[in-house]
């Protein structure tokens, strides 16, 4: 903010201001940049040119961009969906990168919609905070989405701060009490809120590093704002799971990078920071949260799953052939069971409209005919359609009205959650099924 003097450590009240009064004009008049996917030739990790396709989902529609009804008729966006692999440092990526500003600046996923998920966060918030951050000290979110994971923290003697480039989202997190600036996070914006509020003694970083094109960007920033003492926490999908469990459904191109360890350690090295320690959660079909310090190398935990990874040739290509041939045939599978259920006159809905919902459907070609409608319980979804199959998406009530004799649980991350919320329709007779076939 040029020519405002600001006090280094402003209370919670006047970041909320700051926000607020600078933060939401500037995004109001923000334009989206040119809508031209580009290809990246070099690694996101280490910049190596031996990048070598291991995967091709083919050409799809962004998978949140849900389509309304009078828009049906057009023909949608659709762009390369490619996995690479670096040959150097065993990094995962996306070989096309959509602009950012055509997936984010709107953003239709709501980190409050799982109850699981907002006990998650709450416990990473609450665990995080009293390790690493004293009274009157700040952190920062990194895509903090609708603030579930800020505006749990229980302690009144710590600042929040969030950021996240959906105005959306930002606008749900503000009214929940959590200041949040509607930006990508960058070195320079880093650089602002240091002057402004402060460093950082604890920044948070959940399912965000894999939506960012610039990895160098980000952890120029996080050693920006990081205060001495500090540490960055992040979480991540695991690519070993990935690969475990064929969730191949979990590459669209929001998701630019899929991590394993090996590569993380690339990055944050060449940036003075260090890989502290490594934890595994089952949470969105099985996440890694890392802890961050300034420093070099790793500690011997992060290098013992380095290790892991090396035997287990995460970072070789022969890996991927078996998953190729593991998507082919979970694909014809669930076709085969779609289309003799049709046959045999049986009706089969979608449960839930995730993005990975999107991937599987567009990759699958399940289509309407062979599955009428999908449910979801996010109202800023229904009414609209799942972009390229156009299955029209209704809230998860009209399930017992349709009497669909199967359900297929797209959003199988929150498989659990869901078959418990849904016991009434399991009595009535609905069988719920995952992607594999499994019935829960
Ligand atoms: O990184 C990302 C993550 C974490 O979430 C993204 N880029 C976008 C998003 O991915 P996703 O859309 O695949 O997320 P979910 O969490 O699998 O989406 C679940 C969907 O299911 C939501 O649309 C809500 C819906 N749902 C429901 O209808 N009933 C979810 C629950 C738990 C329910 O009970």
């Amino acid at each position: 903010m040029p020519g405002q003097t600001c006090d280094p450590s402003p209370p919670q009240q006047l970041l909320a201001d700051w926000v607020r009064r600078d933060y939401s004009a500037r995004t109001r008049e923000a334009a989206a940049e040119n809508p031209e996917v580009w290809r990246r030739r070099d690694c996101r990790a280490c910049h190596s040119q031996s990048l070598v396709e291991v995967l091709s989902l083919g050409t799809q529609p962004p998978a949140n961009a849900f389509v309304h009804a009078d828009q049906l008729p057009n023909p949608e966006p659709r762009f390369p969906l490619d996995l690479m692999l670096c040959e150097d440092c065993g990094m995962v990526q996306l070989g096309h990168v959509v602009p950012p500003e055509l997936l984010f600046r709107a953003y239709s996923f709501f980190t409050s919609m799982s109850a699981r998920m907002t006990e998650h966060f709450s416990r990473l918030m609450t665990e995080a905070a009293h390790e690493f951050v004293p009274p009157g000290g700040l952190i920062v979110e990194i895509g903090s989405n609708d603030g579930t994971g800020l505006s749990s923290v229980q302690r009144r003697d710590v600042r929040v701060l969030g950021i996240d480039p959906a105005r959306n989202v930002s606008v749900m997190a503000a009214s929940r009490g959590v200041p949040t600036i509607a930006e990508f996070f960058s070195e320079p914006l880093a650089c602002e809120i240091t002057r402004v509020a402060g460093s950082a003694n604890l920044i948070v970083g959940c399912n965000v590093l894999g939506h960012i094109d610039n990895l160098d960007e980000v952890c120029r920033g996080i050693r920006e704002l990081l205060a001495p003492g500090g540490a960055f926490i992040f979480e991540v999908p695991y690519l070993g799971d990935l690969i475990d469990h064929t969730e191949f459904d979990t590459i669209y191109h929001e998701h630019l990078s899929c991590f394993a360890i090996r590569p993380l350690v690339t990055l944050f090295n060449r940036h003075d920071l260090r890989l502290e320690r490594i934890q595994h959660f089952p949470v969105h079909g099985g996440t890694i949260r890392g802890t961050v310090v300034v420093g070099s190398g790793c500690s011997q935990q992060v290098q013992d799953w380095i290790e892991r990874e090396l035997a287990r040739g995460l970072g070789r290509r022969a890996v991927f052939e078996t998953l190729n041939h593991k998507v082919e045939s979970l694909c014809d599978q669930l076709r085969e069971w779609l289309v003799a259920s049709q046959m045999s006159g049986q009706t089969v809905w979608g449960y839930g409209a995730p993005a990975k919902g999107t991937v599987l459907l567009n990759y699958c070609g399940i289509d309407t005919s062979l599955l009428p409608v999908v449910v979801d319980s996010t109202s800023a979804k229904q009414g609209l359609h799942v972009p390229g199959t156009h299955q029209p998406i209704l809230p998860p009530a009209k399930l017992l009205e349709g009497r669909p004799d199967a359900v297929l649980i797209l959003a199988w991350n929150h498989a659990a959650e869901i078959v418990g919320r849904e016991a009434v329709c399991r009595t009535a007779g609905i069988r719920f099924f995952t992607p594999d076939l499994s019935e829960l």
